[in-house]
C-alpha cells in the first residue's frame, strides 16, 4: 500500500509537470494518454487495488481519483489556452484593410413572368382569394383523370406531354391544382383559390414555349353561374390591362368545365379598332374557362347537385409579352439580365 502511494506521489507530481512543459496540441494528447487513457499508469495501479484489503480500497481509491480529476483538469485548462493562442496568432495574422475600395455589384431585376405572377395575384387576394400550389411532377389521374380526360381520350393530344413513366409526367397545365384543392376541401364549399406554377408541354415557337406560365383559379360554392365568371374576369382584365378594357367570352370546349369558353380582351394596342397585335381583330385571346364539369365535382368528392363552380386558367408569359410588347417567348427563358432591366419599374 505504502509503496503504491509513493509510486502515485511520483505520478502525479510528473504528469502535473508534463502538463505545465506541453506546447503543441500533440504534446497534449501524448499527456492524456499517458496518464488518463485505459492504458495508463494510473490506471495499472488502480488494478493492483485488488490485493487490498477493503479500508486501503476505500483510501487508496479516494487518493486516485482525486489525482485522476486533478490531471484531467490541468489537462482541459491547457487545452483551452492553446486553443486561445491559436486564435489570437490566426487574428494577429488576419488583418483587414478597411481603406479597400468594395466589389462592385449589379443589382438584378424582378422577372417580367414574375411581375405578371405578382400583379395577378395582388388583384386576386384583393378579390378574398386565397394562394394554392400544386406539384410540378403530377400522376397522370390528377393531369388528366380527375379533370374528365381518361386515357385515350383526344383532348390529351392539345397537351401532348413530358411523361416520366406511364403513370408520372411534367404536369401541362395547373388544373390539376383544381382536383387537389377540391380533394383537401372534403366536400365541404367554398373554395376561392388561385393556383400560379410552371407547366411543360411539347412546344417550341415564337409564341409557345416547351415550359411557360398559368395561373388556375377555381371557385366552388352554392348558386355559382356564368354571370359571376363573367363579372370575375371582367375585374381582372380592367385591373390589369385597364379600366377601358373589356371581355369577350367565345364558346369553346375543355373536358373539364361545360359550358366552356374561350375569353379575350380587348385589343389595348389599338381599342378595338383592329392592328397587328391583335391581328386586325380588336381582340386578344388570354385564356380558358368554364363552369366546373359535374363529373369533375363528383371526382374530387363534391355533390354535383348541391355544389357549382367555375375555374379559369391564363397564360403568365402570353400576358407578360401582351403587357410588355415582348415579340418571342423565347426572350423570357434566356435570362439576359439587360432584357429582364427593361422591364423594372421599381
Ligand atoms: C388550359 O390549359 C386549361 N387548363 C385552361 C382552363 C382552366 C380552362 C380552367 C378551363 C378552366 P389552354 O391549353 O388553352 O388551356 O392553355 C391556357 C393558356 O396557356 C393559353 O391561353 C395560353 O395563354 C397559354 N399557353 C398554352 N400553351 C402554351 C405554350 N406552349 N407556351 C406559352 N403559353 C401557352
Amino acid at each position: 500500500m505504502e509503496e503504491n502511494k509513493n509510486e502515485l506521489e511520483l505520478i502525479h507530481s510528473k504528469a502535473l509537470e508534463d502538463v505545465a512543459n506541453v506546447k503543441t496540441s500533440e504534446d497534449l494528447q501524448n499527456v492524456r494518454n499517458e496518464y488518463l487513457s485505459k492504458k495508463s499508469k494510473l490506471m495499472s495501479l488502480m488494478a493492483s487495488m485488488r490485493e487490498m484489503t477493503k479500508e486501503q480500497k476505500a483510501e487508496f481509491g479516494q487518493i486516485i481519483n482525486k489525482i485522476k480529476t486533478e490531471i484531467a483538469e490541468k489537462v482541459e485548462a491547457k487545452k483551452e489556452e492553446l486553443e486561445a493562442k491559436a486564435l489570437n496568432a490566426k487574428l494577429e495574422k488576419e488583418v483587414i484593410d478597411f481603406t479597400l475600395p468594395s466589389r462592385s455589384y449589379s443589382k438584378g431585376s424582378k422577372h417580367p413572368f414574375q411581375m405578371v405572377v405578382d400583379e395577378v395575384s395582388q388583384i386576386f387576394i384583393g378579390m378574398g382569394y386565397d394562394i394554392a400550389e400544386g406539384p410540378e411532377v403530377e400522376t397522370d389521374e390528377y393531369n388528366f383523370e380527375l379533370l374528365n380526360v381518361p386515357k385515350g381520350h383526344p383532348a390529351r393530344d392539345m397537351q401532348d406531354s413530358f411523361f416520366i413513366n406511364e403513370s408520372l409526367l411534367m404536369r401541362s397545365q395547373t388544373s390539376p391544382v383544381q382536383a387537389h384543392v377540391m380533394k383537401a376541401a372534403n366536400g365541404v364549399g367554398p373554395i376561392k383559390i388561385i393556383s400560379p406554377g410552371k407547366v411543360y408541354r411539347r412546344d417550341d415557337d415564337a409564341t409557345h414555349s416547351h415550359q411557360f406560365g398559368q395561373i388556375e383559379g377555381l371557385v366552388i360554392d352554392k348558386n355559382i353561374n356564368m354571370g359571376n365568371l363573367l363579372s370575375t374576369l371582367q375585374l381582372f382584365v380592367k385591373k390589369m390591362f385597364g379600366e377601358k378594357r373589356e371581355v369577350r367570352l367565345r364558346s369553346s370546349y375543355f373536358p373539364f368545365t361545360e359550358p366552356s369558353v374561350e375569353y379575350d380582351v380587348s385589343c389595348f394596342n389599338c381599342g378595338g379598332k383592329g392592328c397587328s397585335l391583335c391581328k386586325g381583330t380588336g381582340w386578344i385571346e388570354i385564356g380558358g374557362a368554364g363552369m366546373v364539369h359535374p363529373n369533375v365535382l363528383k371526382m374530387s368528392g363534391f355533390d354535383e347537385k348541391e355544389y357549382q363552380g367555375f375555374a379559369f386558367g391564363v397564360g403568365v408569359d402570353r400576358i407578360a409579352m401582351l403587357k410588355y410588347g415582348i415579340d418571342d417567348i423565347r426572350k423570357l427563358y434566356t435570362n439576359d439580365k439587360r432584357f429582364n432591366k427593361q422591364f423594372n419599374r421599381d
